[in-house]
């Protein structure tokens, strides 16, 4: 796993630089936004069933996905469903915190649309569903740690598509 330091650092690493300019720059800006990402993390840890439930009642609830036949019949694979939306929340989270992506590509992504494509678990209608999680949250963080989180939610739409 990577964050937003080890990241500046491994890349001046390589070329057996000191930090330049433009590395510098990287760094004030994540260290000051250092409060408003673990306040936002403190919210949704705080938060975050409800925001779960939130996203889950505006993006799939009484839809087709929900009927039987749909993936999340049966409330074994509703369960897991929402295990799911709740992983992605908190790696989200850490990656938030991180100022970085690697964790998601690691812990989360690897081999996870292979998995979803042999269950048949509907990519789409997930990706819809994480969208929603992403309006919930920020709604509840604020704008400017709700954009932060917004990267880390794409990150995951996209590592899926
Ligand atoms: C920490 C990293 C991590 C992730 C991300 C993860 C995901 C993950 N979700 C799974 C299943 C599943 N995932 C879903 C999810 C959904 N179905 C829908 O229709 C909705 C759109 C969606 C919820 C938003 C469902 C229903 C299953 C069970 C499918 C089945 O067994 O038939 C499985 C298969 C094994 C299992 O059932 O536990 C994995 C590995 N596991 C991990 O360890």
């Amino acid at each position: 796993m990577q964050d937003a330091i080890t990241a500046v650092i491994n890349a001046s690493d390589v070329q057996g630089q000191y930090l330049d300019g433009s590395a510098m720059d990287k760094l004030k800006n994540y260290f000051k936004s250092g409060e408003l990402r673990v306040r936002a993390a403190t919210t949704i840890s705080a938060n975050a069933s409800t925001i779960v439930k939130e996203a889950v009642a505006k993006s799939l609830l009484y839809t087709d996905v929900t009927r039987p036949g749909g993936n999340m019949y049966t409330t074994r694979r509703y369960a897991a469903c929402i295990r799911d939306m709740d992983y992605f929340l908190r790696y989200a989270t850490y990656a938030m915190l991180a100022g970085d992506p690697s964790i998601l590509d690691e812990r989360v992504l690897n081999g996870l649309k292979e998995t979803y494509n042999s269950l048949g678990v509907p990519i789409g209608t997930l990706v819809k569903a994480v969208q929603a999680m992403k309006e919930v949250t920020a709604s509840l963080v604020g704008a400017d740690a709700g954009k932060e989180m917004g990267v880390y939610f794409d990150y995951i739409c996209s590592g899926l598509s």
